[in-house]
């Protein structure tokens, strides 16, 4: 049996998966110091199934087992945190992991690759996500940075304010506009109320500064999207992630994209896995190693 874990920035989700069919889910509610995840990881994972092997999504970038956040905001223990180290003691058997938006991008893949071989997937998500597949493969990259869409640069500010940086230190990423934290930021400054992006979405058809708030955010991923056409060459785009699968966001980008050249225009889709197409991205993954 396989244990899947996709570590989020907001959730903690588990899957008990025996031979494609998953017999059992959890999901708890991502922790960020370093003892209260540990607790946490714990909890989710307590079960009498006979785990053979751990398949991890996770946020942040891995390298040598350990993960890393782009953005320090997000987790801020994730700075060569030795996840595999605590997995394998735990569970006393083999761990692979991935990227959490590469995972997806697999899981994303699989359904489509019957008609395409190039997918880029994207989680608007607690931050913004991406993986690449090329040429009927994953890219993970030597550094394992390949497909981190939320933190190349895009020419749309957001609306708040535009002097304060990504958590990676950089200005101008596309995570600081369009990612859940970012509606969230935003929303609250120009609203002038505390408001979360759930919040932000519902606002959206009767306030017309939270609907400028979403539109800006989808052309900035329309941008991105262009970019990542331009340098590798798509077939297809996926969207998951709380945000992008909430109401209108896919229909927002894509009316952001069809505002450019025909060249620029390539289908756009929700992600077919929806909230699990991480877990279930990854579990395929490590099956087949
Ligand atoms: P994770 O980042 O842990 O993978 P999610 O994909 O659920 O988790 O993304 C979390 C972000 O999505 C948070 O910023 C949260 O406020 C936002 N969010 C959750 N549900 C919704 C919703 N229904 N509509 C809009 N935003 C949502
Ligand atoms: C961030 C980065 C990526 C991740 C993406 C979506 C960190 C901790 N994570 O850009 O590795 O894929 O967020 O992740 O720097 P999520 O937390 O929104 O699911
Ligand atoms: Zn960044």
């Amino acid at each position: 049996m396989i244990l899947a874990l996709d570590i989020g920035g907001t959730k903690l989700s588990a899957a008990w998966i025996e031979d494609g069919h998953c017999v059992a889910r959890r999901q708890i509610a991502m922790q960020y110091n370093e003892a209260a995840f540990l607790t946490a990881l714990h909890k989710l994972t307590r079960s009498d199934y006979p785990v053979e092997k751990v398949a991890v999504a996770t946020t942040g970038y891995l390298r040598d087992g350990r993960v890393w956040s782009v953005n320090l905001n997000t987790i801020p223990f994730w700075k060569g945190f030795p996840l595999a180290d605590v997995l394998t003691q735990r569970f006393n058997c083999p761990v692979i992991m991935l990227n959490d938006a590469q995972a997806a991008a697999w899981g994303e893949y699989l359904p489509r690759r019957s008609r395409i071989r190039n997918l880029l997937f994207i989680t608007l998500s607690t931050g913004v996500g991406g993986g690449l597949i090329c040429d009927g493969e994953l890219r993970s990259g030597p550094h394992g940075l390949a497909g981190h869409i939320g933190h190349a640069t895009v020419n749309v500010s957001p609306l708040d304010e535009t002097e304060s940086r990504c958590g990676c230190g950089r200005q101008g990423c596309l995570e600081h506009v369009a990612s859940g934290t970012a509606l969230a930021r935003q929303a609250t400054a120009l609203l002038q109320q505390p408001l979360d992006s759930r919040q932000l979405f519902a606002l959206a058809a009767s306030n017309p500064q939270a609907e400028a708030i979403l539109s800006n955010a989808a052309r900035a991923v329309a941008q991105a999207i262009a970019d990542t056409l331009m340098l590798v060459d798509i077939e297809e785009v996926v969207i998951g992630g709380s945000v992008g699968m909430a109401d209108g966001m896919l229909l927002r980008i894509q009316q952001a994209l069809n505002t450019f050249p025909p060249l620029f225009n390539l289908p756009v889709t929700s992600a077919a896995g929806g909230a699990d197409t991480g877990l279930t991205g990854v579990a395929d993954w490590a099956a087949r190693r």
